[in-house]
């Protein structure tokens, strides 16, 4: 019998709902092909659930993400939502969600494919073999902080207050994460903070160091500036394995690194909680890129990132290790023979709409 999984996927705003198409295709593969069945649900997340229910998710999506195996969700936001307050714009859905799950740990890998050498910003020798994993603390931090908000002094000016607050136990829970997949890696740790200026980058560091020689004194660990550390990943990107760091430095870290592996549209991620009481480990799936509003409609975005994302999902959630194989697999052969989206495009490659490169992707399976 074949292991039943529960999907629920959010496709978003944007080009959210564009490349989410192409990962229901390869899902619906899966589902006829391989020993695997999802029951897939679909839900509104974002501006698109603003337009229906007037707030960017409601407590039932909430409620529905909480208890599937894995969420999948492609992007939020865009222009016709950017005038709402803070509280209301669909980037606040994603935010909830990832609060009330409890996603604290967020893997973005970034791995240059050897087809894309050619589209990284660094010259081939620099990215050739990157394979980095970037773990970004992902709910707390000054995305949640606070106070916060923007208030008007008595002179008149206004001033907006945004507060960076980490604790010990959010600390070094995600830096367990960081530790013990820096074990089935490279076993290498670099932990990025501002701890020159900031009180949270003090007791990061301390925290992850402390939790380093309790538990983990067999992974080798540095510490770095995050400022430094921007440079470095431009400068030697492969003198890092596992990267550790907040929310903030994580997610700008991250789009960095991205463009090494020749595009945003590459990236994956899983946003990761603990395992509950019943054996799962609640978790969301999503692309690191925003909703490109610029593109979307267009047939240029790439789905290669969500598609990524679902790999993860195999591996992470569903412990289908062959399965994720197979789609990165699918994913490398892909690009080897020059089938290209817009933002990978090179000299020579075959340029394709999103919909092709799921075609492309979908043949690949079969073959
Ligand atoms: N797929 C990622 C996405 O839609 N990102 C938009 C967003 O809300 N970003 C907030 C953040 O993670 O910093």
């Amino acid at each position: 019998m074949p292991a039943n999984k529960s999907l629920l996927v959010l496709p978003g705003d944007g080009i959210g709902p564009e490349v989410m198409g192409q990962v229901r295709r390869v899902v619906d593969w899966m589902d006829k092909r391989r020993a695997v069945s999802f029951d897939v649900t679909e839900d509104l997340v974002g501006g698109a659930a603003i337009d229906v229910h007037g707030i960017p998710v409601t407590d039932a999506t909430v409620e529905k993400a909480m208890n599937v195996d894995a969420v999948l969700l492609g992007a939020v936001g865009g222009p016709k939502w950017d005038n709402l307050d803070f509280s209301k714009k669909p980037e606040r859905g994603l935010l909830r969600l990832r609060k009330d799950l409890q996603l604290y740990a967020n893997l973005r890998p970034a791995l240059c494919f050897e087809a894309l050498v050619e589209a990284s910003t660094l010259k081939p020798e620099i990215v050739s073999g990157l394979d980095i994993m970037i773990v970004r603390e992902l709910t707390g931090g000054v995305y949640f902080g606070e106070p916060r908000g923007i208030e008007t002094l008595p002179n008149g000016e206004r001033r907006g207050v945004n507060t960076q607050v980490y604790t010990t136990s959010e600390i070094r829970r995600v830096a367990a994460v960081a530790f013990e997949l820096a074990r089935k890696r490279g076993n290498r740790v670099t932990s990025c903070e501002k701890a020159n200026v900031m009180e949270s980058g003090v007791l990061w560091r301390e925290e992850v160091q402390k939790l380093h020689d309790e538990s983990f004194g067999d992974v080798e660990l540095s510490h770095m500036y995050a400022d430094n550390a921007a440079m470095q990943l431009v400068r030697n990107p492969k003198q890092f394995d596992v990267i550790v760091t907040d929310n903030l430095f994580g997610d700008i870290l991250s789009d960095e690194a991205s463009m090494l592996t020749g595009s945003l549209g590459m990236l994956p991620s899983a946003s990761l909680g603990d395992v509950d009481e019943t054996g799962r480990r609640k978790a969301l799936y999503e692309p690191v890129h925003g909703s490109a509003p610029d593109i979307a409609g267009s047939g240029k975005a790439n789905p290669i990132a969500t598609i990524l994302s679902l790999a993860m999902a195999l591996r992470y959630s569903f412990d289908l290790a062959d399965d994720a194989d197979l789609v990165e697999e699918a994913v490398k052969k892909v690009l080897a023979k020059g089938i290209r989206t817009a933002d990978i495009q090179a000299p020579g490659s075959t340029v394709v709409s999103t919909g092709q490169m799921g075609d492309a992707l979908l043949a690949e399976l079969e073959a």
